[in-house]
């Protein structure tokens, strides 16, 4: 039934510098999964993460290793099963490795999607919105740098709330920053803080005060994914929402941060939650426990961003939007038509599948 499955690594420059805690990228490698079938339907999935392993636990090498050792023989023996069968016995064989399963599970449901007819939100459920927000996240390190993106950002309709990227210097500094560029941008601009796990709690306690006395509308994985209690302290202790990210690894971590009342807000992302399906059903999760919403991104390219806005249109709530710009972060595209980015909000395509061209050429040329 599957012919094919490759993994193509695509090493493509930033804009600008992106800096965040844990590394600064010059580059971003998108992680790429084709699969072809034998009736010659051809499905494309994503598996991006960032810095190498400075973010996560599985890197590109490691991803394509992965797929092309033990995903590709599994996936070519099966024969006749759906998607969720299909999944299934991946899941029996293979342990962890969320975002390799996220980019084939992608694939799977983009060609399943094609051969329905059908965009892939509609085999999620189904979409209750054709447009999301997204924000732009301002990381260049310096603070009249940022304003002056973010004044840009405004002007030209692309985005009107704005996240920054803080931990990689001391706190009170970063915290400068910060008030320094909500007071620039003025209290209709809503601004968040993302802090990469960066702060002890005491830190946390002192920056996180100062930023919700600021203006600042949410703070994002300001400790240590091993710090659950601190995280569940801090969202009990500020008004300022409190949100989970790298922490949240999908559906059982959902359920534990849920339970533990430990975030506010959950920020979805589908190749930490593991899948499009994982990703809906920490949606749910959040829902049940009246948990807020919103969109991540391990800044991926269009095939990731694409396939997460899929996913996210099918939410009940997302109420604090998305920030689904990573192709907007790259010097080069990969489609034939680019993603559609409008009056600050992103178009979810309503043409079969994940709606995108791959420019095939173009990959070829840029592959590593
Ligand atoms: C993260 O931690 O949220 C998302 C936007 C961005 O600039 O970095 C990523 C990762
Ligand atoms: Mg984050």
């Amino acid at each position: 039934m599957y012919k094919s499955i490759e993994t193509i690594l695509v090493d493509i420059p930033t804009i600008r510098p992106h800096k965040l805690s844990v590394t600064t990228m010059q580059t971003q490698t998108l992680v790429l999964v084709k699969i072809t079938t034998e009736d010659g339907l051809v499905g494309w999935g994503e598996a991006t993460t960032i810095g190498g392993l400075n973010y996560a636990e599985e890197s590109p090498e490691s991803v394509k290793t992965n797929i092309e050792t033990y995903f590709a023989p599994l996936l070519k023996s099966l024969k006749g099963l759906n998607i969720a069968q299909t999944m299934q016995q991946l899941n029996k064989a293979i342990n962890g490795n969320r975002f390799a399963k996220c980019a084939v599970q992608t694939a799977l449901l983009d060609i399943q999607a094609k051969r329905l007819s059908l965009p892939l939100s509609e085999l999620l459920g189904g979409r209750l919105r054709d447009r999301l927000p997204v924000l732009w996240t301002l990381a260049s390190g310096d603070t009249a740098k940022d304003i002056a993106e973010a004044e840009k950002m405004i002007a030209a309709k692309r985005h009107n709330f704005f996240k920054l990227k803080i931990g990689a210097n001391p706190w009170q500094q970063d915290v400068d920053h910060v008030i320094a560029i909500k007071k620039a941008l003025g209290p209709d601009v809503s601004i968040r803080v993302d802090v990469n796990r960066a702060w002890s709690e005491q830190e946390c306690i002192h920056g996180i005060q100062q930023l919700q006395d600021g203006g600042i509308d949410l703070i994002e994985q300001p400790c240590s994914i091993d710090q659950n209690d601190t995280l569940t302290r801090l969202t009990q202790r500020f008004d300022v929402a409190i949100m989970a990210d790298e922490v949240l690894t999908g559906p059982v971590s959902a359920y534990r941060l849920a339970k533990q009342h430990a975030a506010g807000v959950f920020a979805v992302k589908i190749a930490q939650s593991g899948g499009l399906i994982e990703a809906c059903e920490v949606a749910t999760i959040a829902g049940l426990a009246g948990i807020d919403l919103y969109g991540g991104t391990m800044l991926e390219g269009p095939v990731g961003s694409i396939a997460s806005a899929h996913a996210f249109s099918t939410f009940k709530s997302l109420a604090f939007g998305t920030e689904l710009f990573g192709p907007l972060l790259l010097t080069e595209d990969i489609l034939k038509t680019p993603l559609q980015y409008e009056n600050f909000e992103l178009v979810v395509p309503n043409t079969p599948g994940l709606g995108i061209e791959i420019d095939e050429d173009r990959i070829e040329q840029l592959r590593r």
